[in-house]
């Protein structure tokens, strides 16, 4: 670092030289955070309002998580499945019981938890559905995300996430989200179909939340065409929402449960896929895994993380403070023409951004706010998501609330 680069500079300068261009991250280097808050490496104090993309959503560095994590460090970190080990059992059966299900296969990645949902719903169709070989059609939504691999960029209509990269998986086919007679009409026409995969509330897309009675309709119409529901709720789950699930708001309990992310707190990689012993048993010993899935590091992080969002009521923090950080930004809405919406459920919320100044968009917007204090992060252009970690206290949530308006009434 020479005398002239600050140190935010020289950071990200290594990032660029040594590292893959396939993020365009805001311009601020993170080295510390704790609850609602980060820290740059000039000690500067900003609010995290992206959580991590909602895996940090019992807060930074959570003590109790920290703890759980710190205490299995010096006992045994990995084994594999090759052998068994004294936590993965306690953590399935604590999960299971959780969420109300018969088993859970652990993963690590929310996509790998998409892509077991998918092999599993696949297996099910020829095991017990009696489809065709090879005849399995999973349908998914457009508007999707759930992540980056050759499957799940085979399911997305964003070119910015397929383009460039076929041939693609074949077997899936996409119907308009929030869309009932479609879905409907697509299980009329195919008799081969063995899911339909969705999020209850659509993350990338821009906070998309669909119209009451759409989760149940789901529900209905996949166990009136006996096809299996999987919900991906790897970003609207462990409470985001204001519930512990998306799919809680209306009842609905998906066949297949994707969850991700928040699972361990945003301190290591864990997801878990859950389903009844029907679903979950159709795939036999050695047909799925992963190195790490189910390590007992995973299962100490995970069991202390599902704990924090009970103990600590964060779902019902998430719905109280969710609903005062969309009345501020309606009321931000009637004082500046700068914003034309604002949408979300519990503490998944969004804003949109109409164009402004010469060309500039929400990506300015997040450049003005993080000089201000607040990180945040656009998706699709015009769109700010603001997901704050779910231990945001009131005081902070109208301080954050103010920092926006600031922003937002300067520009
Ligand atoms: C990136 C987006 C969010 C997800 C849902 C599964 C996954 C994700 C609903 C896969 C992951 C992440 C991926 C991350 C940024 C972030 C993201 F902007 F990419 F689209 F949240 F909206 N289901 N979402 O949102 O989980 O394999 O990543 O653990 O790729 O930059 P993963």
């Amino acid at each position: 670092m020479t005398a002239s680069t600050t140190k935010t500079d020289y950071f990200i300068e290594l990032e660029h030289h040594y590292g893959a261009h396939n993020y365009h991250p805001i311009p601020v280097v993170l080295e510390k955070g704790q609850g609602p808050f980060v820290w740059d490496v000039d000690g500067k104090q900003y609010f995290d309002f992206l959580s991590a993309y909602s895996a940090v959503n019992q807060g930074h560095c959570h003590p109790a998580i920290v703890a759980a994590l710190v205490e299995q460090a010096g006992k045994i970190n990995l084994t594999s499945r090759a052998f068994h080990n004294n936590l993965l059992g306690e953590f399935e059966k604590y999960i299971t019981s959780y969420f109300g299900y018969d088993k859970v296969l652990p993963m690590n990645t929310g996509v790998e938890g998409g892509e077991t949902a998918i092999k599993l719903a696949r297996r099910w169709g020829y095991a017990v559905k009696g489809i065709p070989e090879n005849q399995a059609t999973v349908i998914f939504v457009e508007g999707n995300f759930w992540g980056r691999t050759m499957a799940a960029i085979s399911s997305s209509n964003d070119p910015s996430s397929y383009a460039g990269f076929g041939p693609y998986m074949p077997g899936f086919k996409l119907i308009p989200y929030n869309n009932l007679e479609a879905l409907e009409a697509e299980f009329k026409a195919n008799p081969h179909i063995a899911a339909f995969m969705f999020e209850p509330i659509q993350g990338e897309a821009g906070v998309v939340v669909p119209h009451e009675g759409y989760l149940k309709g789901v529900r209905e119409l996949c166990s009136k065409y006996n096809v299996l529901m999987i919900a991906d709720e790897v970003q609207t789950g462990l409470c985001r929402t204001g519930k512990m699930l998306a799919c809680d708001y209306e009842n609905v309990k998906p066949d297949i449960l994707i969850l991700g992310k928040a699972l361990s707190g945003g301190l290591m990689p864990v997801s878990a896929v859950l389903a009844n012993d029907e679903v979950m048993l159709t795939i036999k010993p050695g047909e799925h895994g992963s190195t790490y899935g189910g390590n007992p590091m995973a299962c100490a992080v995970a069991t202390a993380a599902l704990k924090v969002l009970k103990e600590e009521n964060l779902a019902d923090n998430a719905e109280e403070l969710g609903k005062l950080f969309r009345q501020r930004m309606q009321e931000l809405m009637h004082e500046s023409w700068l914003i034309s919406e604002v949408r979300g459920k519990g503490l998944l919320n969004a804003i949109v951004i109409k164009p402004f100044g010469d060309g500039q968009t929400a990506w300015d917007v997040c450049i003005a706010l993080k000089e201000n204090g607040l990180l945040a992060k656009q998706t699709h252009g015009d769109i700010i998501r603001f997901a704050p970690p779910l231990v945001i206290t009131k005081e902070q949530m109208e301080e954050a609330c103010a920092i926006i308006r600031k922003t937002i009434l300067a520009l």
